[in-house]
């Protein structure tokens, strides 16, 4: 067993667990938006909690390719009240996906169990706020910035780039006394990637667990599924469930998905699987 504190609520990390999707984001790619008020953002953390979640992901800004950018108060508006309704009501654990110092802070006051970064916590001020905190963090590699990332993705090798970055921006933590546990890595999947960087760092993700990290995998129903298989946002989540699938074998244990039942099923077979010698 191997426990991980977040917050008020701990996790088994030797095992696989799923991160369901809330998007508070009038935008979003793949739910379109469909719920942005309270009601229907506690209607959809109940439905992902019954499913399996373990861990419910609000996020106020997009961050798929050509999204705009969002402002500090705008992300504060979205996101905050929808983490306090789902602490008051829930015995869950909430994620706050965002790169605001100010929505981590006001996120963690109302009980916030970990932070999301899809920066890596290059915004100033929000490597003091998370360290402060003491709660763990998921630290993302992007190349370029949301708006123009796909534009034109290029790296001298797509593995040793990213995992560098993502290797320092942990070490910088770790000087900073934040628990090696407490530090999830995540590749990016489609954050200034072509289709070939995305499965070769599928591909290779053990380096980073061997280096004693936690990882995390967001593929759920990206454009690489779409640039695979042909098939549109609505029809990925097969996809994505062996985009996941190969994730755990190559050693990640945090999935971030819209397809809760689906990914925690065919995890709890992984995970038997693996555990009966
Ligand atoms: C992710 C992630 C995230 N992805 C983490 N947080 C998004 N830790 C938001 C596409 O190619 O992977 N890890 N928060 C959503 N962003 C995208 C990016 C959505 C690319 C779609 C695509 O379709």
């Amino acid at each position: 067993m191997s426990f991980v504190s977040f917050g008020d609520k701990s996790l088994d990390l030797s095992r696989p667990h799923v991160m369901g999707i809330l998007n508070v984001t009038p935008d979003s790619f793949s739910d379109g938006g469909a719920f942005t008020n309270l009601d229907k953002a506690l209607l959809q953390t109940q439905r992902m909690i019954a499913e399996g979640a373990s861990i419910i992901d609000v996020g106020g800004e997009s961050t798929r390719p050509g999204a705009k950018p969002v402002s500090q108060q705008e992300e504060l508006q979205r996101v905050v009240p929808v983490v306090e309704a789902i602490k008051q009501r829930f015995d869950t654990i909430v994620s706050v996906d965002t790169s605001t110092p100010e929505v981590m802070q006001e996120s963690i006051k109302q009980g916030a169990g970990f932070i999301n970064d899809v920066r890596a916590l290059t915004r100033e001020g929000a490597l003091d706020v998370v360290c402060q905190s003491g709660l763990p963090v998921c630290l993302m590699h992007m190349q370029g910035a949301p708006s123009d990332m796909q534009r034109n993705p290029s790296y001298s090798s797509v593995c040793h780039d990213v995992f560098a970055f993502l290797l320092e921006r942990a070490e910088l933590c770790l000087s900073l006394g934040i628990d090696r546990k407490s530090i999830i890595l995540d590749p990016g999947i489609g954050f200034g990637k072509k289709l070939d960087h995305n499965l070769a760092l599928i591909n290779n993700l053990r380096y980073l667990v061997d280096k004693g990290y936690e990882v995390l995998m967001g593929a759920s129903r990206k454009s690489m599924i779409g640039d695979v298989l042909n098939v549109e946002v609505e029809h990925r989540m097969y996809g994505s469930m062996g985009v996941n699938a190969s994730a755990y074998a190559n050693g990640a244990r945090l999935f971030r998905v819209h397809d809760v039942k689906a990914h925690w099923e065919m995890l709890e077979l992984m995970y038997r699987i693996e555990r009966e010698k």
